[in-house]
């Protein structure tokens, strides 16, 4: 147990991305003292750490940010329609100071534990600075995406050159110029980052796994007049984010992709092409489901990649043969065509497999490859990675880790809750839709159902909510039926944790779809916090 704690706050949230921010001032606004806890210097959670070249957003960006400020809203014009990283950082970091955010977030602090005392019915906090703090509440705000995956080669620490993990770019700006580059990993951040290092560097040379599909963003400039228009209707606009399965005011698909003709099959996929953005995910219904239709999208892309891509034995590399959709659907810019570069080779690391980094380079089992730079792009331990590396802990001592059965049995109640753990609340946690649907709307459902909670708590004189364990049993039971009536939990990918060597493979992401899942919470809510059980203050609530 940690004692002494110096200071005592009604919540602690740890984190300053767009779910500590949001968390913030939507506590505070109620009357709360709140502390956010952040480990880098700044405002911005993956927006801060993911500075490498190319990155940037695959959600429009009209719908990839705050809606419950129609001010805020208003106020903010995005450049264009997939923006950068350095334009979303700025974003987040206009929402601190219009809201008058930081003075309530101590940065460069990292929460190490918090356990949950069962006498005094508070978490108490541990930060890496020594010190401890106390709350009634504990909210995570650490993102799905945070804990980055270095895999474990041979020989790194001897390797001569620089090395860098897409997540964790530095700030200041990396030049590839006239240098041997290598980049493991064909991601959603290798595939963004791949073309824009090839246009600076001499050589570089792609260490691919596993091909992905990926469609044209064809980002642009956003005009004025379409900028106003959504602006004037935000209040529809946001209704439609919100009712929606995605996030986004996406048209749902009606029709089976092996009910209609060939031809216009072919014409909807080509128009989504054209079109740019994740459109041939969202063509048909049954992508995702049905094998047979899924192999229509996905021979649409392998085709097109062979279109694209003039060297033949570059483009077979470069064809995926796993269900399209079920990895996160990449849009691309000038990807498959930087294949077509003199100075871009591709590395089949499967057949070529890489058997450890040297002083100068990489060895694969067929060559070495001389590299002045070596990038990992190589992912995250998603969903649960964040949470296990803090040192979580509820009634009993029971740890988070010891509760998911290291991640053999990762349950929750509504992925915002778990039995064990009152007071404990998790933003996008593992069972919520989290980044199967649009994160900022994702993010914005949990915080407003978390901070509605905890108002009725105040109000009803509760002094601890914590999740029961049938109700977790069954939403839990729920998740995995809904995930295992499609092709997502057939693919080897960060949603399966299939990326981790020794991950359990469990799919944690709720596929019911962010409008059904947000009626859902509301409903609980609305019945008195169905499923969870709820224990008076032997004394008014203060907090
Ligand atoms: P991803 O999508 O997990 O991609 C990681 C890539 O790194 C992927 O191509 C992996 O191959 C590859 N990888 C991982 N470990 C290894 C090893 N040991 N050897 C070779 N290659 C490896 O991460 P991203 O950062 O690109 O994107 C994460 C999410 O951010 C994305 O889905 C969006 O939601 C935003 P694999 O496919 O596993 O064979």
């Amino acid at each position: 147990h940690l004692t002494n704690y110096n200071e005592s706050f009604d919540a602690v949230v740890i984190g300053a991305g767009f779910s500590g921010l949001y968390m913030l001032y939507r506590l505070r606004e109620a009357g709360f003292s709140t502390r956010v806890y952040e480990a880098a210097d700044g405002v911005g959670g993956t927006w801060y750490w993911n500075r490498y070249p190319g990155a940037r957003c695959d959600s429009e960006s009209i719908y990839y940010n705050y809606t419950f400020s129609e001010e805020l809203y208003r106020e903010w014009t995005w450049s264009s329609r997939y923006p950068e990283q350095p334009e979303i950082l700025r974003y987040l970091n206009f929402v601190a100071d219009k809201f008058d955010l930081r003075p309530d977030i101590q940065f460069e602090t990292r929460v190490n534990a918090a356990h949950y005392d069962e006498e005094t019915k508070r978490w108490q906090i541990e930060l890496n600075d020594g010190t401890s703090v106390s709350a009634k509440y504990f909210i995570t705000g650490v993102g799905c995406l945070s804990a980055s995956n270095l895999p474990k080669f041979n020989g790194l620490e001897n390797f001569k050159g620089e090395w860098y993990h897409t997540g964790h770019w530095p700030h200041h700006k990396v030049d590839f110029t006239g240098k041997r580059v290598g980049i493991i990993g064909t991601g959603s951040s290798g595939v963004q980052a791949i073309p824009v290092i090839a246009r600076e560097a001499e050589h570089l040379t792609v260490f691919q796994r596993t091909p992905q599909y990926s469609a044209p963003a064809r980002n642009h400039p956003y005009d004025l007049e379409y900028i106003k228009r959504s602006k004037e209707n935000f209040l529809e606009i946001k209704k439609q984010m919100r009712e929606s399965q995605g996030g986004q005011p996406v048209e749902v698909p009606t029709k089976s992709a092996l009910e209609v003709t060939s031809e216009e099959r072919q014409q909807k996929f080509e128009e989504a092409w054209q079109t740019g953005g994740q459109g041939i995910f969202t063509s048909y219904y049954d992508i995702t489901v049905d094998p047979k239709a899924n192999e229509t999208a996905s021979e649409f892309i392998r085709s097109k990649i062979g279109e694209i891509v003039k060297k033949p034995e570059v483009a077979e590399k470069l064809k995926p043969t796993y269900y399209y959709g079920t990895k996160r659907p990449i849009i691309d810019t000038d990807y498959y065509e930087t294949f077509n570069r003199d100075n871009v080779s591709l590395v089949d690391v499967r057949t070529n497999r890489i058997e450890e980094i040297t002083d100068n380079g990489l060895q694969t089992t067929e060559a070495e490859y001389e590299l002045d730079v070596l990038v990992f792009a190589t992912g995250f331990d998603g969903m649960t990675g964040p949470l296990l590396k803090i040192d979580i802990r509820g009634k009993d001592g029971v740890s988070l880790k010891e509760k998911w059965k290291g991640g053999e049995d990762t349950r929750t109640y509504l992925g915002v809750a778990n039995a064990g753990f009152p007071n404990f609340f998790m933003i996008t946690g593992p069972e919520s839709p989290s980044v199967l649907s649009n994160m900022p709307v994702s993010i914005e459902q949990h915080v407003e159902w978390i901070g509605d909670c905890i108002e009725y708590m105040r109000e009803n004189n509760i002094d601890t909510i914590e999740a029961k364990v049938d109700a977790e049993e069954a939403w839990s039971k729920h998740c995995r039926e809904v995930a295992e009536a499609t092709l997502f939990t057939k693919t080897d990918s960060w949603y399966t944790g299939a990326n981790i060597p020794g991950k359990p493979r469990r799919f944690l992401i709720y596929l019911g779809g962010g409008g059904a899942y947000r009626q859902k919470c509301a409903e609980i809510a609305a019945n008195g916090y169905e499923g969870f059980s709820l224990e008076a203050a032997s004394e008014p609530v203060t907090g």
